[in-house]
């Protein structure tokens, strides 16, 4: 066989089993930000099939640029022994006790990497354009790649069957969108629809996130910025530490809610 062939047949046989082993899946997250990352980790050090899908390139969501593209991050002191299970180095801030700065590059990239080699799967370069909802109940997603969505191709995607969606997506919560608009379902928000983000405000933001991070329709959690827009908590800059605790909640929510249902398509472990 010519190399140039099988290398080619290789990554294509590769890539197939692993999205194939990942159509019927235990949790679905969509977005690979911080709190999908860490949620990620921890669903599948706990021995759950999950997998991320990411619709840039590189995930790791707002990460990257740190604070107005000064690429450093800030985290506080609840959040710290999380970054320190990832192996993440940090910095007390002098003069702001119980604040730690990091380098957002060696953040985004440790969060990716120990999702990943806990044994989640990440799929970039796909985006989620809608959910399976049947009976009443969010049942999993429908994938397409990035590039069809972006030059608007007419292209039918395929979907992916989970026991519980993840909406990870950030500040828009395209999920919970997509789930109030399409199947007209009521979330557990005061109003029973997204209440909307409120402007800056660091503390009140950090433990809002954490609180708004729940399941807010059966089978479907949000995480992160998205929990705490569709709650309508305030946001909070370049502080990273809500993010990685909301991940660290939503994945011991969903690992209890899963304990109380079969797998979604397959028998439960
Ligand atoms: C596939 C999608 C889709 C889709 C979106 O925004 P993120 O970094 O997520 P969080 O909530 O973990 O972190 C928020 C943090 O980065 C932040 O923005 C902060 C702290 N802001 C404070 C402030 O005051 O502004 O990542 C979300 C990810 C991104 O990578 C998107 O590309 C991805 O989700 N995504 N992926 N299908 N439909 N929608």
């Amino acid at each position: 066989m010519l190399i140039e062939n099988a290398i080619s047949s290789a990554i294509v046989r590769s890539f197939s089993a692993k999205l194939e082993k990942s159509l019927i899946l235990d949790v679905a997250i969509v977005g690979g930000g911080p709190s999908a990352l860490v949620a990620a980790r921890d669903l599948a050090k706990a021995g759950l099939k999950v997998a991320i899908f990411e619709r840039k390139l590189a995930p790791g969501g707002g990460t990257w640029g740190g604070g107005m593209l000064f690429n450093e991050v800030v985290v506080q002191d609840s959040a710290v022994s999380i970054l320190d299970s990832f192996g993440i180095h940090h910095e007390p801030i002098k003069g702001a006790r119980g604040y730690h700065t990091l380098d957002s590059v060696e953040m985004a990239s440790g969060l990716i990497y120990g999702a990943v080699s806990a044994g989640a799967k990440i799929f970039n370069a796909m985006s989620v354009e809608d959910i399976v909802f049947k009976e009443g109940k969010v049942n999993g997603l429908v994938i397409n790649w990035t590039p069809v969505e972006r030059l608007g191709m007419h292209v039918d995607p395929l979907t992916v069957i989970s026991s519980a969606v993840l909406d990870g997506t950030g500040h828009p919560s395209e999920i919970i969108h997509l789930a109030t608009e399409k199947a007209h379902i009521k979330l557990s928000t005061e109003t029973g629809g997204i209440l909307g983000e409120k402007p800056m405000w660091v503390d009140s933001g950090e433990a809002s996130t954490v609180e708004n991070t729940r399941e807010y329709f059966p089978g479907l959690f949000a995480c992160g910025m998205s929990a705490n827009n569709t709650a309508g908590g305030y946001r909070m800059g370049p502080i990273f530490g809500g993010m990685l605790l909301s991940g660290q909640k939503v994945a011991k929510l969903i690992r209890e809610s899963l304990k109380k249902k079969p797998a979604s398509g397959k028998k439960k472990k």
